[in-house]
């Protein structure tokens, strides 16, 4: 297991619009749940734009910093470059793959597929992980493709690829371990956590949910 792989287990994925209370201490308490990964995606209806949001982009990554754990941006390569985040994730509607990855040099590239023909050529241009979904239905997404379940994962597998994938969409402690179970190395969730009554009882059982240990 590299180590993306394991530290792509419990990733956690949050702007400003996804939080019921401050994201930052939204953060805070993800982080002592024991989130492996974090993605700051500021996005949809009252999303924060320049320096405001560059301001909450620092702040979280500061405390992601703090506790070691891979802080990357969604869609904003500016954005990611001028805070040297970790990385980047990006969609099949952004920039082309080989354009990013030559952009962010090593950094983390995380890209969204959703055939194995999409899977192939973010493989071929320099992805370093897969984001499959939208794995069970989720609101979260206004323009979410329909749910497709684990069947490009398990495809992917199947056929010998062993990228470090995520399943997206819909994942909660009740079904994470089935993510796994298809060969996904980690799940993504963000209103699961973000959403939840206690964000850091949440991660814990998204941990134990992962690990095989319910
Ligand atoms: N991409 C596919 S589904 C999704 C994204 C960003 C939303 C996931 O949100 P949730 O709340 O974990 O279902
Ligand atoms: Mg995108």
């Amino acid at each position: 297991m590299t180590n993306l792989q394991e530290a792509l287990k419990v990733y956690f994925i949050m702007g400003s619009t996804n939080c019921l209370e401050e994201p930052a201490e939204v953060l805070k308490k993800a982080i002592a749940g024991g989130i492996t990964f974090f993605q700051f995606r500021e996005k949809g209806e009252g999303a924060l734009n320049g320096a405001k949001k560059y301001a909450l982009a620092k702040k979280l990554q500061g405390m992601c910093k703090e506790h070691q754990i891979p802080f990357l941006v969604n869609d904003d390569i500016e954005l990611a470059l001028e805070l040297n985040a970790d990385g980047v994730h990006i969609g099949q509607e952004d920039e082309p793959v080989s354009v990013v990855r030559e952009k962010i040099g090593d950094k983390i590239l995380g890209v969204s597929v959703h055939t194995f023909d999409e899977a192939t050529s973010a493989l071929k241009d320099g992805a370093d992980y897969f984001g499959i979904g939208p794995i069970f239905p989720t609101k979260t997404k206004e323009d979410a493709k329909p749910s497709r379940g684990t069947v490009l994962i398990e495809a992917l597998r199947e056929n010998g690829i062993n990228i470090p994938i995520v399943g997206i969409g819909g994942i909660n402690s009740e079904n994470a371990q089935s993510v796994i179970a298809a060969g996904a190395d980690g799940v993504s969730v963000i209103t699961a956590i973000s959403h939840a009554e206690s964000p850091k009882e949440a991660t814990r059982a998204l941990k134990i949910s992962v690990d095989g240990k319910r």
